[in-house]
């Protein structure tokens, strides 16, 4: 088989670059590890910043985003001494968009299927040749018998467990890596929102957030230890503990219900520089992971995604060769603006073991200053929206 570009991972990130490259005329090949039901399982994301919903729109794929998005123009932030809100429109005139991956996911595996393009789900033991070549291929194994794809250029959308960052040489890669002491939990569950917008609470307890994807879908987060097992939390635990650490006038009011998913997530920041290695180009979290507490890992790939689909069509479809060399710097400047984003996000809303109480005094007074600062507020609203891409 043939393709102009093979993409490795059919998760967000692979899928919207095919898209938008096959609606630019150039050929692709998806291949993915896992089953299409597999891919769309995985509960992630739910907040998207205006420049992923106008790539999606641009995509073909906006369709039931604009009618089933949810535009949020704040969120709360909560501490033992109340809450206040951060409001996104008043201070950068810009708003969110609440939508689950799941359903981009969905989306795009759609206008995908609508456009025939070939998606080989389950495809093992992928392997990458001749990326300092002019001529590389990709190696697979499905259903027990051997493929090889031909192409011009490959690109890693294989998420932080793929293969792609592998291949390069580990002698020419940096990384860049923060590993923080805890964890989330988090449930998702069939029961409306505790409130109209996002709550991410600090709590001697531990970091909580109420989230949402839906009036009738709730998505709560909370901060536990690294040694903790989803068989530790039974249901009427985690309300128990989630209640504790929001608001009581909050926790006094929610519904609460069945969970339908539950899982532990570590926390983890995370860059491989350089992007490109010869033919090969790093997409979204096969090049770098950010903690979730600024809402960052799925629309800094969709800003990957828009940078490497630009350098793509200058240099297939305009023979523009050093449009390619773009694709790194653009990209690592914006992920580097949201690395240091949900580090600080991270850092000011959690309980490090061992926090002393000058760490307690810092994490209060940046709090105070989010709540009486404008600036801080237009700061932190610029960043929680989306850089600019
Ligand atoms: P993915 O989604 O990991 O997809 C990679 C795909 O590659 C496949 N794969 C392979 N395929 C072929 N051969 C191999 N050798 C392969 N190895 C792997 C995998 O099966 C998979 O299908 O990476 P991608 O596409 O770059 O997308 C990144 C996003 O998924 C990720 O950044 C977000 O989910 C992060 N994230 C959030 N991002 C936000 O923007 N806003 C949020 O609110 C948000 N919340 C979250 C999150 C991530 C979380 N977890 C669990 C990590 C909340 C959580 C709890
Ligand atoms: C989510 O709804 O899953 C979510 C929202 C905001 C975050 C992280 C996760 O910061």
């Amino acid at each position: 088989m043939r393709a102009q570009v093979a993409i490795i991972g059919g998760g967000p990130s692979g899928l919207l670059l095919s898209q938008i490259l096959m609606r630019a005329g150039i050929s692709t090949v998806v291949l993915e590890r896992q089953t299409r039901d597999y891919v769309l399982g995985r509960i992630r994301a739910g907040v998207l910043e205006r420049g992923a919903v106008e790539m999606l729109h641009r995509a073909g794929c906006g369709e039931r985003l604009a009618r089933e998005g949810i535009a949020h123009e704040g969120c709360n932030l909560s501490t033992v001494k109340g809450m206040f809100r951060v409001d996104f429109q008043a201070r950068v005139g810009e708003a969110v968009t609440v939508y689950g991956q799941t359903e981009v996911t969905q989306d795009l595996y759609a206008a995908q299927d609508a456009m025939g393009v070939v998606i080989i789900h389950e495809a093992a033991n992928v392997a990458l040749h001749g990326l300092e070549g002019s001529a590389p291929w990709v190696s697979y194994e499905k259903d027990g018998q051997s493929h090889r794809i031909d192409c011009d250029y490959i690109a890693g959308c294989d998420g932080f467990h793929g293969i792609s960052r592998q291949s390069i040489p580990a002698d020419k890669r940096t990384e860049y890596e923060r590993v923080y002491p805890f964890g989330w939990l988090g449930v998702l569950s069939p029961t409306a929102p505790a409130a109209e917008e996002l709550i991410y609470a600090n709590h001697p307890r531990g970091f909580a957030l109420a989230s949402m994807r839906n009036e009738k879908l709730s998505r709560y987060y909370i901060q536990v230890p690294l040694s903790d097992k989803v068989e530790d939390w039974s249901d009427l635990a985690f309300w128990d503990e989630l209640k504790r650490r929001l608001p009581a006038e909050v926790a006094e009011s929610m519904e609460t219900g069945p969970s339908i998913e539950k899982s532990i997530a570590p926390l983890r920041s995370f860059v491989a520089e350089p992007l490109r290695w010869g033919r090969l180009f790093l997409v979204g979290d096969a090049a770098h992971i950010v903690p979730p507490t600024g809402a960052k890992g799925l629309n800094l790939a969709a800003s990957d995604v828009h940078y490497l689909s630009e350098a793509l069509q200058g240099a297939i479809l305009e023979s523009d060769a050093g449009a390619l060399d773009q694709y790194g710097p653009r990209a690592l400047k914006r992920i580097w603006g949201a690395m240091r984003f949900s580090w600080w996000m991270t850092s000011i809303l959690h309980r490090f073991p061992g926090q002393s109480d000058f760490d307690q005094k810092i994490q209060e007074s940046e709090l105070l200053q989010l709540e009486t600062l404008e600036s801080a507020q237009v700061t932190m609203a610029r960043n929680y929206t989306g850089l600019p891409y």
